[in-house]
């Protein structure tokens, strides 16, 4: 594995790999398209291998952090449901790992079913109002998920400053040709936020490389080609 990867990202893909929470195959995504892989983060319910994922996403942010010290937040929203423990096993990481900064970190989440008794609210978790809110989640595809997610932090106040994800597929958002951007892509530039990710399909595939794996590889390669954004 090339010294240039930090040791974070090459610890989670090896966590992933065992777990196989990263499996390589036939998969019909969400989007329809035929993937050689996927990235099933409900897999990571142990705990630990949800140490693995939550150390991962606070040295991500941690990272960027040290380069952009601008960059800071009040909450981690993870949208419901798998972005629950995300956010929920981060934000506790994070306090850990630098409890100067994060110990007033808070996390928080949509419900799915609007509750109309009790305290009532789509938000359980620290209120989105006026509070500086990055969004985390498991995997970026075409970017649908992500758009519901920062709609939701829009409708109750808050501020959008950054996205972090597990997985960028780094995928084409449109299977038209002529429009090659990716969901990342658009996001950063619609809405002006840094999106972070654990690792990405340049990560993935050379770690293919790395294991030696050439058949699952040059798949990955060919669904590259076909899907593969340019920015
Ligand atoms: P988009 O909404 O197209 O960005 O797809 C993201 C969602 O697809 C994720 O939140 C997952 O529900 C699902 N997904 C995975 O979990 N893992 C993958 O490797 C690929 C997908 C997917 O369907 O694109």
């Amino acid at each position: 594995i090339p010294t240039a990867v930090p040791s974070y990202k090459t610890n989670f893909l090896q966590a992933c790999l065992s777990a196989q929470v990263l499996t390589f195959g036939t998969f019909t995504l969400k989007s329809g398209r035929v993937s050689p892989y996927f990235f099933n983060a409900g897999l990571f319910h142990r705990a630990s291998l949800l140490g693995a994922l939550s150390t991962a996403f606070a040295q991500t942010l941690l990272t960027h952090s040290s380069i952009d010290p601008t960059f800071k937040f009040d909450i981690l929203f993870g949208p419901a449901y798998k972005g629950i423990p995300l956010a929920t096993a981060t934000i506790d990481k994070l306090a850990s790992l630098s409890p100067q900064a994060y110990s007033e970190v808070s996390y928080s989440f949509n419900r799915k079913e609007i509750k109309d008794h009790g305290e009532g609210g789509v938000i359980v978790g620290a209120s989105l109002k006026g509070k500086r809110v990055v969004i985390i989640d498991d995997v970026i595809t075409a970017g649908t998920a992500m758009r519901e997610a920062i709609g939701i932090i829009n409708a109750q106040g808050g501020i959008l400053v950054g996205v972090v994800v597990a997985v960028d597929r780094m995928e084409r958002v449109r299977d038209d040709l002529t429009q090659t951007t990716s969901a990342i892509g658009e996001v950063k530039r619609e809405f002006g936020v840094p999106v972070l990710s654990i690792i990405d399909l340049n990560d993935l595939i050379g770690l293919l490389g790395t294991l030696g794996n050439e058949e699952d590889r040059e798949r990955v390669e060919e669904y590259k080609e076909r899907y593969g954004a340019s920015e």
